[in-house]
């Protein structure tokens, strides 16, 4: 009886400290999006970032792809109050991306395929904390959910991970993007439960 009860408290003690207040967990992946799903190709698909001078850095899928993509293992979280632990990604770190780009500005507007925009400061895209996923649990990303690229910036609730996303541009302040502009939190911590404001 107690090895039991001991057990059963564990693991959902475990559990528990693995999700952000006022999230529960699911097995399967709600598909959430504002607008039809944009079908970009690879072929054509290119990815931008632009700077304070603007100098556009663009590459194609294949150069993208030369930066060098990870494995990467995750929880997310959605404002509408669904989390998945341990989900499988694949993907270039922004580190990577960075690495290539000249600016002193501290904040981004990323941009997709089909008009959404959402903001992020420079610092939480840096040190291993996103990537473009182009992979999900060990296949290509599905279209509905953001392929053939995604943001994936998992220590910020998921709208923060722009689906189809095709640029970033770094601005001088942070300025709200699509949901930010439509009562959604300017930065969006789960673990603040920074969901409105
Ligand atoms: N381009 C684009 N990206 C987007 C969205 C969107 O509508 N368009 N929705 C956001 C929101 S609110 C969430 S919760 C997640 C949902 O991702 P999923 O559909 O893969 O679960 O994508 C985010 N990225
Ligand atoms: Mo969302």
């Amino acid at each position: 009886m107690a090895v039991f009860s001991r057990g059963f408290t564990g693991r959902r003690h475990e559990q528990n400290d693995a999700l952000p207040p006022g999230q529960y967990l699911t097995e399967d992946f709600p598909v959430l999006s504002a607008g039809p799903t944009p079908k970009v190709p690879t072929d054509t698909w290119q990815f931008s970032v632009r700077n304070e001078n603007d100098d556009v850095t663009t590459w194609n899928w294949d150069e993208f792809q030369a930066l060098g993509p990870e494995e990467i293992h995750t929880d997310i979280h959605c404002v509408t109050r669904w989390s998945k632990l341990g989900t499988s990604w694949r993907g270039v770190s922004l580190d990577r991306v960075f690495e290539k780009i000249d600016t002193s500005f501290e904040y981004v507007m990323a941009s997709s395929y089909g008009g959404y925009t959402t903001n992020v400061p420079l610092a939480d895209l840096l040190d291993g904390k996103a990537w473009i996923a182009t992979e999900f649990e060990g296949g290509p990303l599905d279209p509905e959910h953001g392929g053939p690229a995604r943001l994936l910036v998992p220590h910020l609730y998921f709208w923060k991970s722009a689906k189809w996303v095709r640029g970033l541009q770094m601005l001088p302040t942070d300025e709200p993007g699509f949901w930010e502009q439509n009562g959604y939190n300017i930065y969006g911590d789960p673990w603040k439960e920074q969901r409105y404001w």
